[in-house]
């Protein structure tokens, strides 16, 4: 070891000798004290290699030889009356060197289809609106017509706030739909009226691949005059084929919700086999994508809209099963996961 330093020293000084002008000066200085490449640098790293009891004496003869070059060096540069801008030179960036770029991220795929479902309704003259997540009783159930006693409130199992938790009075619920903004929207821009919303909702789920306790829907309103069922029809078969392709069908089945009448689930043909049947449609060549049906007279009241004058017909789409069945996700719960190796797919 000590022979390599005093090697490594002897042709330092050789080279110093050499040195004519400024360029070869910093060449020598950056090869010999570079600190990732320099000499001077990988013979210390060797140093860490020698042995306990001589490591103090080859310490001590590298940092003499580091100071004789150092010194010679300096002496050089005097001799010749070199000019070295030592701040560019301690600045110097070195422009070729690869860097890790950084990645631009994407949006969402909820926020990538919910997108392109107000495209769609923007399109047909809807607007777009927000409502609160958390929301009161009345407008989430009562104002839905579903009053406290009614038997329907079983069907979305809810979370229900403590009011003193907000220094608040109201009876206050993490929204469970967002047919909660169909009052809301009413009062605020009355009739006639064509507008959707977009949002988060949240039930006590047990989950499954298929059930999360925060969701995201897609509510949508037409209130007008001589507004009738097949009006809706039509205009849900104009949504599926926007959304789908234009051969797509719509199949509408009776269902209940309390505050339509009368209340429609509405299945697409499946736009994977065209409805013969495959694993996406559980091959039934149909697949559940709305609910809908005509607005009631008690939630066209609640809204104060005269239910003599106006009709409507109001829609949800169950907007996080839409995403998986774009894309073809079999875990709903995926979708929150925050796992980018999944996200990073879309
Ligand atoms: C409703 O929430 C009604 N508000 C829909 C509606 C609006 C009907 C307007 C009539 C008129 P339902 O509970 O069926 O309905 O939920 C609608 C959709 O939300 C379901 O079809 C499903 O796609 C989605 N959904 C419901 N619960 C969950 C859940 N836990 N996880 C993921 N998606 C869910």
């Amino acid at each position: 070891m000590e022979i390599k330093l005093k090697d490594l020293k002897e042709q330092a000084l050789k080279e110093i000798e050499n040195i004519r002008n400024s360029e070869e000066w910093q060449n020598i200085e950056n090869k010999y004290f570079s600190r990732k490449s320099g000499e001077l640098a990988k013979l210390l790293k060797d140093i860490k290699e020698v042995s306990d009891d001589l490591r103090p004496k080859i310490g001590a003869v590298a940092n003499e030889i580091k100071n004789e070059i150092s010194k010679a060096l300096e002496q050089k540069k005097q001799d010749l009356n070199l000019d070295i801008d030592e701040d560019l030179e301690r600045d110097f960036i070195d422009v070729t060197l690869e860097i890790e770029k950084y990645k631009l991220g994407h949006l969402h795929p909820v926020t990538q289809v919910q997108t392109e479902l107000e495209d769609i309704f923007k399109s047909m003259g809807f607007m777009v609106l927000d409502g609160p997540e958390l929301e009161s009783d009345y407008y989430n159930f009562e104002g839905l017509n579903i009053p406290t006693w009614h038997p329907a409130r079983d069907m979305q199992d809810t979370f229900y706030i403590d009011p003193k938790t907000v220094n608040g009075t109201e009876n206050l619920v993490m929204r469970t739909q967002t047919s909660s903004v169909q009052v809301r929207a009413m009062q605020k821009h009355g009739a006639p009226l064509r507008v959707v919303i977009p949002g988060r909702c949240f039930r006590n789920e047990a989950t499954d691949v298929r059930h999360e306790h925060t969701f995201y829907q897609l509510e949508g309103l037409m209130i007008d005059k001589n507004i009738s069922f097949t009006d809706m029809c039509g205009f849900l078969e104009t949504v599926a084929q926007k959304l789908y392709g234009e051969d797509t069908k719509i199949r509408l089945r009776p269902k209940y919700y309390p505050f339509v009448e009368p209340g429609v689930n509405g299945e697409v043909t499946c736009f994977l086999c065209h409805g013969k049947g495959c694993k996406l449609c559980k091959n039934s060549g149909w697949l559940e994508i709305v609910g809908a049906g005509m607005v009631h007279p008690n939630v066209l009241k609640a809204g104060n809209v005269d239910p003599d004058k106006y009709q409507g017909f109001a829609f949800g789409f169950g907007l996080t099963r839409l995403v998986m069945l774009k894309y073809n996700i079999d875990d709903i719960r995926l979708l929150q996961s925050g796992d980018l190796r999944f996200l990073n797919q879309f």
